[in-house]
């Protein structure tokens, strides 16, 4: 086996890195890609990955020339592009629009969490915006909504660009706001979840509890 010509910027928990995990398992292409770990926030920056990547977020994946792909959405396609199975992008006609759209969805889903998180958790209490922290619940509320609503058909169709995007918003729901008890509100979404979940690329994924 030949060594890893890329190297993606990582951590177990981000929903946006799990999405590349899990595109990586599920199109074969693990031993290509080598993992950095790091330990970040928007207060606590990593100079390395700061490198071709101003913005600072993860994921980011350098390349063997040294160039740096950033955000999840150009790193999903770029490697969407290099496997020889069913591409998880439709590559062409109305359905390519429609699957990234509700990956677009999935993704907005996933911010308002981690950025809920931010202001949670790392915000000091005296400077926390309620009204701000209630907005993006709100987000979260309408998006899930939505997807039980008009996706569930589409998302049970292929496991795809679409439905890695919403089961790494889903896990990360219930990593960060297990108290948003969000299945009660959306049976046909909790049931579509339980089945995907069981997948090895999901299991493989898994963020850690702690
Ligand atoms: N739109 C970006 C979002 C990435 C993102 O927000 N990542 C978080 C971790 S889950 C991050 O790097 N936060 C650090 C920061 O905001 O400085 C993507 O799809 O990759």
């Amino acid at each position: 086996m030949s060594a890893p010509s890329m190297t993606l910027f990582y951590s177990p928990s981000s929903p946006f890195v799990r999405k590349i995990m899990v595109l990586l398992h599920e199109t074969g292409q693990l031993d290509r890609v080598a993992l950095q770990s790091v330990n970040i926030s928007p207060t606590q920056p990593d100079p390395t990955l700061n490198q071709g990547n101003p913005a600072g977020k993860i994921p980011a994946l350098r390349l063997a020339d040294g160039s740096v792909l950033h955000d999840s959405r150009v790193i999903f396609e770029y490697l969407d592009l290099q496997h020889v199975g069913n591409p998880l992008i439709p590559r062409e006609g109305s359905a390519r629009w429609q699957r990234l759209t509700v990956a677009s969805l999935a993704d907005a889903i996933a911010e308002a969490a981690v950025l809920t998180r931010y202001e949670t958790f790392l915000r000091p209490a005296e400077k926390r915006w309620d009204a701000w922290v209630d907005a993006q619940q709100e987000k979260i509320r309408r998006g899930l909504a939505q997807l039980e609503q008009a996706h569930i058909a589409e998302l049970s169709a292929a496991f795809d660009v679409a439905a890695i995007g919403v089961a790494c918003a889903l896990g990360y729901l219930d990593l960060r706001m297990p108290q948003l008890g969000w299945r009660s509100a959306q049976p046909k979404l909790a049931a579509w979840y339980a089945d995907v979940s069981q997948r090895p690329s999901l299991q493989a994924t898994e963020p850690p509890k702690a």
